[in-house]
C-alpha cells in the first residue's frame, strides 16, 4: 500500500540528486532544438536567500521547466553578483576578508537554492568576484577603451562621505548615497567614463521595439534618457561683465519667448561664479544652493530661491526690453547650458519664483476662451494658441516654436538643439572589492591599457580594512607597475569598476564561457537575446539601461551581432508582510508576536503590539520570514506553489501562514489522487466531461504559463483537481490523473517526479513532453437557452448542443422560475428554437 502522505523530507532531496546526476538541466550549445534562454536577475550574495528570491526564481523555474517540456533546449543559469560594498563593510566589522565572506555566503545561498529544486544549469555557475570572470571583464574594458568608448575626465562627482566612494547619478537617491544614506557631496576627481551618451539616440529608439517589456519600464528609461528638443540661444547682457557679454540658455518652449520675465543662472554658472568673487552675499547664496538636492522631484518641491544680480539681459526680439538676471537654486549646471529664461505663466517653477520676487506673469498661450483668463498659482502647460506675443499671435504652439527657431537661426542668435538628460557613466570606484581597472598610468605615455596577456589583474589578498578609504590605494606594492609601452616605472590604477559593470554582461558569459576570452560570439548568438528576463522593477533604469548599453557598445565594436539583450522582461511584485511595533517604537519580527483575541502582544512579556502596514519584507522593519525553516517544514513544492498561486505575479504577494498551509494541503490532495490509481488495476469506462476538462486544462495552463500568469494557471489546476476528486472511477479519470502529474510538474516538480515513478513510468517527468491537446475536445458543446414566458426572459438553462425540441420544452416547463410565472395558467403554445430559446405562451 502506498504512503498516504507525500513526504517532502525524503522526496525533495532524492529528486534533486537525480536531476543533478542526470545532467538534464545542462544546456547543450550544440542542440538542434529551438532555444529558449530563461534568466532571472542574479542575486547579490548577502548570505541568505529571502522570499523575494524564492518568488523570482520560482517564476523563472516554472517557465524554464515548461519550455523544456515544450521541446525547447533551455538555458536557465544561476550565478552571483558578488562584488560590492557589503563585503567590505563585513570586512571592517567582522575582520574577515571580503572574498572569504563572499564565498561563504555563496556556498550557503547555493545550498538554499538547491533545496527549492530549481532547474538551473549549475555547470555554468559564475561569480563576478572570481578572476575568471573579472579578468574577462577587464579584457572587455580594454576593448571598449580601444574602441574609443572609454575616457578619463576630471569632473565634479557625487562623493559618498561614508562609503568614501564616488557614486553614479543613478546611485544618488534624494541627494543621498543609495547604500549609505549619507548626504552626497560634490568633489572634483579624475574618473573613468563610459560613453553611454553616444548611444542615447539608439537606446531611446530601441525601446520602441521592446514589445515584450512592461510599458512602465520603457517609460522610465525614456524619461531617464530624457531627450528634449528646443532652442539654444543667448541673451546679450546690457553691460559686459569682464569677458562675459551673453548668457546662453536652453529652452524646450521657444514659443513662449514673449512671456519671459527673468533670466536665471545656476549657482555653478561661470557668470555667477565670477560675480560671486566680488560679492560675499552672492557667494554665500551659491554655497547654499550647492547643498540642496538635484533630483527632478526635489527641484519640483523645494522652495525656489534666487539672488538678483542686478544685471540686465536684453530680449533677443526687442532691444528695448530688459530682463533681470538672477542666480536661482532650481537651475542645474549640468543640464542644457546651466541657465534659463523664466516664463512664469507656463512653467510652475518659474511661477513660484516670480510670485516670490514679484516678477511679471504674462500669459502667452491660451486654450480657446481663456485668452484673458489670469494665471493664479498654477502655470498653464496645456495646448492652445499664442497670445500677447506680437508676430506669433494666433499661432499654434508648434508653429510658433518653428517660427522662433527659424528666426533665431537666420538672425544668428540661436540654434535648434537636442539636449539629453542622460550623462556618461562614471565607472571609477575608490573601493577594493570590485574589478581592478586594467590601466597603468605612465608619466610619458599617459593611460596605457594592461596588455591582455597579463590579465587578469588579480586583487591582492593582503589588504587591511581597519581605516576607511581605498585599501588598494594604501597597499604597499599594488600600484607599482612598469609602463607596458615604454617600460619605465609607472602607477597602476587603484580604482575598481562600478559593480553595475559586472552585471552588464553576465548574461553573455552564461551563454558561453571560454577560458581565453570573454565569450564566443557565435555561441552567444545562438542563445541571445534572453527570451524571458525576470527581476525586480527597482532595476528598471540602472541595471537594465547599462546592460542594454553594453550590448550595443560591444556590437558597435564588432564583438556581438545583436543590439538588445532581453527580448522580454517581466518585473515581479514583492513579497510583503504585516509590520509590528513595540510601545517603545522598536520593530518586532513576526515570530516575536502573537494574536491574543483581537489584539497583538509580545510573546515574551505580553506587552502591547501595534500592527502596521503590509510592506515589502525588509530587515529594517523586521517583517521578514526566512524561507529556510519554511522549506524544511513544508517542503519545496508547497513553498513554490504558494509563490505562484495567491497573487498575480506582477503584484505584491502578502506572505501568510494560512496561505502556505493551504499550499501544503493542496500538495497532499494531489498525492491522494496519484495514490488513488497507483495501487489499482486500470479502470475502464468513459467520462467525457472529465476528458474534456483535462484537455482544456492542458491548453489553458500552457497558455497561462507562457504568459507568466501563474496564478491563473494554478486556478485551472484547482478546477481540474476538483473535478477529478468528484469523478467516478473510469479510464478517463486514470488518464486525467496521469496527465495531471505532467501538468503540475513545472510548478511542483518533486511530487510530480514521485508520482511519475509511482505510476510505473521510467525516466524523469522533467524530460517529458507537454501533453498534446485534443483540439476537438476544446469545442464548447454546451449552449445556454433562454426561457421566455410571453416573450419575457424568465430563466436560462444550459444543455448539450443540439438537444431536441421535446427535451427543451420539458426542461423549460420544469423551471421553478417559469412555474411561478405560469402559476397554473393554461399554456397556449410552446415555441422552441433549438440551441436558442423556448417561449411559453399563456
Ligand atoms: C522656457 C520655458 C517656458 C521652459 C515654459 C519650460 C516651460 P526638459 O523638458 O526637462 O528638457 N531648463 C533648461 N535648462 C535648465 C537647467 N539647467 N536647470 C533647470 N531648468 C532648466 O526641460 C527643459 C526646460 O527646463 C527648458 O525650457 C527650461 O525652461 C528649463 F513655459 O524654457 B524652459
Ligand atoms: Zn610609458
Amino acid at each position: 500500500m502506498t504512503d498516504q502522505r507525500f513526504n517532502p523530507l525524503s522526496a525533495d532531496k532524492r529528486w534533486q540528486s537525480r536531476w543533478a546526476e542526470s545532467g538534464i538541466f545542462e544546456a547543450d550549445d550544440q542542440s538542434p532544438k529551438p532555444r529558449s534562454y530563461v534568466l532571472e536577475m542574479f542575486p547579490y550574495p548577502s548570505g541568505r536567500i529571502h522570499m523575494g528570491h524564492v518568488r523570482n526564481y520560482t517564476m523563472g523555474d516554472v517557465l524554464a521547466r515548461f519550455r523544456r517540456m515544450q521541446g525547447f533546449e533551455v538555458l536557465h543559469p544561476m550565478g552571483w553578483d558578488a562584488f560590492g560594498m557589503p563585503a567590505e563593510n563585513a570586512a571592517m566589522e567582522k575582520k574577515v576578508h571580503p572574498g572569504e565572506w563572499t564565498h561563504a555566503n555563496i556556498a550557503s545561498m547555493r545550498d538554499q537554492l538547491k533545496t527549492l529544486g530549481f532547474a538551473f544549469d549549475w555547470s555554468r555557475e559564475l561569480a563576478t568576484c572570481d578572476p575568471e570572470y573579472y579578468g574577462q571583464e577587464q579584457a572587455l574594458f580594454i576593448d571598449l577603451f580601444e574602441g574609443g568608448l572609454v575616457y578619463r575626465k576630471e569632473s565634479a562627482v557625487n562623493w559618498d562621505p561614508v562609503d568614501m566612494t564616488v557614486l553614479a547619478n543613478e546611485q544618488v537617491i534624494d541627494g543621498k548615497g543609495w547604500r549609505s544614506g549619507a548626504p552626497v557631496e560634490k568633489r572634483k576627481l579624475s574618473q573613468w567614463f563610459l560613453k553611454i551618451t553616444d548611444f542615447a539616440e539608439e537606446l531611446l529608439d530601441g525601446l520602441k521595439d521592446l514589445k515584450g517589456w512592461p510599458e512602465k519600464v520603457r517609460t522610465m528609461q525614456e524619461n531617464w534618457i530624457g531627450k528634449s528638443q528646443g532652442l539654444q540661444f543667448h541673451f546679450a547682457l546690457a553691460e559686459k561683465q569682464q569677458d562675459i557679454d551673453t548668457v546662453e540658455v536652453f529652452s524646450t518652449r521657444p514659443d513662449t519667448i514673449f512671456g519671459a520675465s527673468f533670466v536665471a543662472l545656476s549657482a555653478d554658472h561661470p557668470l555667477a561664479q565670477q560675480l560671486a568673487e566680488n560679492d560675499d552675499k552672492l557667494a554665500a547664496f551659491c554655497e547654499e544652493c550647492k547643498k540642496s538636492g538635484t533630483t527632478a522631484a526635489e527641484l519640483e518641491t523645494m522652495e525656489k530661491k534666487g539672488f538678483d544680480t542686478g544685471l540686465k539681459a536684453v530680449h533677443p526680439l526687442d532691444p528695448s526690453w530688459e530682463l533681470p538676471v538672477f542666480v536661482a537654486n532650481f537651475v542645474l549646471m549640468d543640464y542644457g547650458t546651466g541657465a534659463v529664461f523664466g516664463v512664469p505663466a507656463h512653467d510652475q517653477r518659474d511661477l513660484d519664483f516670480a510670485r516670490k520676487y514679484a516678477l511679471p506673469v504674462t500669459r502667452v498661450v491660451a486654450a480657446k476662451g481663456d485668452e484673458d483668463a489670469p494665471i493664479h498659482d498654477e502655470a498653464y502647460s496645456g495646448p492652445g494658441k499664442l497670445v500677447n506675443s506680437r508676430m506669433l499671435d494666433g499661432m499654434e504652439i508648434e508653429t510658433a516654436q518653428k517660427t522662433v527657431i527659424d528666426r533665431a537661426q537666420t538672425e544668428g542668435w540661436g540654434t535648434a538643439q537636442t539636449t539629453w538628460r542622460l550623462r556618461d557613466w562614471g565607472v571609477s570606484r575608490q573601493r577594493y572589492w570590485g574589478t581592478p581597472i586594467p590601466i597603468i598610468h605612465c608619466e610619458t605615455c599617459g593611460a596605457v591599457p594592461v596588455p591582455k596577456d597579463q590579465l587578469p589583474i588579480v586583487l591582492p589578498e593582503d589588504v587591511s580594512f581597519d581605516i576607511p578609504g581605498n585599501p588598494l590605494e594604501r597597499h604597499p606594492t599594488w600600484a607599482d607597475a612598469d609602463c607596458p609601452k615604454c617600460g619605465q616605472a609607472a602607477r597602476r590604477e587603484t580604482d575598481t569598476l562600478d559593480t553595475f559593470v559586472d552585471s552588464s554582461w553576465y548574461f553573455l558569459r552564461f551563454a558561453s564561457q571560454p577560458g581565453d576570452k570573454p565569450f564566443d560570439a557565435e555561441t552567444v548568438q545562438k542563445w541571445l537575446p534572453v527570451s524571458q528576463y525576470i527581476g525586480g522593477v527597482e532595476h528598471a533604469i540602472l541595471h537594465l539601461l547599462y546592460a542594454r548599453f553594453w550590448t550595443r557598445a560591444l556590437a558597435s565594436i564588432g564583438k556581438l551581432d545583436f543590439s538588445e539583450p532581453f527580448e522580454s522582461l517581466f518585473t515581479q511584485g514583492m513579497v510583503t508582510h504585516e509590520t509590528y511595533k513595540h510601545g517603545d517604537g522598536s520593530w518586532l519580527s513576526p515570530d516575536e508576536v502573537r494574536k491574543n483575541g483581537t489584539d497583538w502582544e509580545v510573546i515574551a512579556d505580553g506587552s502591547a503590539v501595534t500592527t502596521g502596514r503590509v510592506e515589502k519584507m525588509s530587515k529594517s522593519k523586521k517583517n521578514v520570514i526566512d524561507p529556510d525553516p519554511i522549506i524544511s517544514q513544508y517542503g519545496a513544492d508547497a513553498v513554490r506553489f504558494f509563490m505562484l498561486s495567491d497573487s498575480p505575479p506582477e503584484r505584491d504577494l502578502p506572505w501568510s501562514e494560512s496561505g502556505i498551509e493551504g499550499s501544503w494541503r493542496f500538495v497532499q490532495r494531489l498525492w491522494r489522487l496519484f495514490t488513488s490509481i497507483a495501487d489499482q488495476a486500470p479502470n475502464s469506462g468513459e467520462d467525457k466531461a472529465l476528458k474534456r476538462k483535462l484537455h482544456q486544462t492542458i491548453a489553458d495552463v500552457a497558455e497561462y504559463i507562457e504568459g507568466l500568469s501563474f496564478n491563473k494557471a494554478v486556478a485551472k489546476v484547482f478546477e481540474l483537481v476538483n473535478m477529478i476528486e468528484k469523478a467516478a472511477p473510469s479510464a478517463d479519470r486514470d488518464t486525467a490523473i496521469r496527465n495531471l502529474a505532467i501538468i503540475v510538474a513545472p510548478m511542483v516538480p518533486h511530487i510530480a517526479e514521485e508520482a511519475w515513478a509511482l505510476l510505473g513510468n521510467d525516466g524523469l517527468i522533467a524530460a517529458q513532453p507537454w501533453p498534446e491537446v485534443d483540439e476537438s475536445l476544446l469545442v464548447e458543446d454546451e449552449v445556454t437557452i433562454a426561457i421566455q414566458v410571453r416573450g419575457k426572459l424568465r430563466d436560462t438553462i444550459t444543455v448539450a448542443q443540439g438537444s431536441d425540441k421535446s427535451a427543451l420544452e420539458e426542461l423549460a416547463l420544469a423551471s421553478q422560475k417559469v412555474q411561478r410565472i405560469i402559476d397554473g395558467a393554461d399554456i397556449k403554445k410552446v415555441i422552441v428554437v433549438p440551441d436558442r430559446l423556448v417561449n411559453i405562451v399563456i
